[in-house]
């Protein structure tokens, strides 16, 4: 690694930090369509922690972690088989099919953040 990357890493680091701390805002909860549904995780709650979607479609759940206790890495799906490690500050699409109608939790490994998806 020479000079020149440790700056250019250096510079996409400021940027990131700008973006996420001035730029960045959460948008509004969407639960039809393709778009992302977005998931704060931070002070022990998931925001929104429960959320709507179809059943028997992929929907994309996109994590914000903004906790950076341990408690919050991981977030589990027990009922689909499905667990992503959560970076901290930086945004994970956790895509997951509900396969039918029902509640399918979701929660951190300690199940101290707590969520719900609502397949209808
Ligand atoms: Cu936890």
């Amino acid at each position: 690694m020479n000079a020149w990357t440790i700056n250019l890493a250096g510079l996409g680091l400021i940027g990131l930090i700008v973006w996420w701390f001035w730029l960045y805002r959460p948008q509004a909860l969407r639960v039809a369509g393709s778009q992302p549904i977005q998931i704060i995780v931070a002070d022990g709650v998931y925001t929104p922690a429960r959320i709507e979607v179809p059943a028997g479609k992929p929907v994309t759940l996109r994590f914000l972690r903004q906790d950076a206790n341990p408690c919050a890495e991981k977030a589990l799906f027990d009922g689909l088989g499905v667990s992503a490690d959560l970076p901290i500050g930086k945004p994970l699409d956790v895509v997951v099919t509900p396969p039918q109608p029902g509640e399918y939790e979701f929660t951190c490994q300690m199940r101290m953040y707590r969520g719900v998806l609502v397949a209808k």
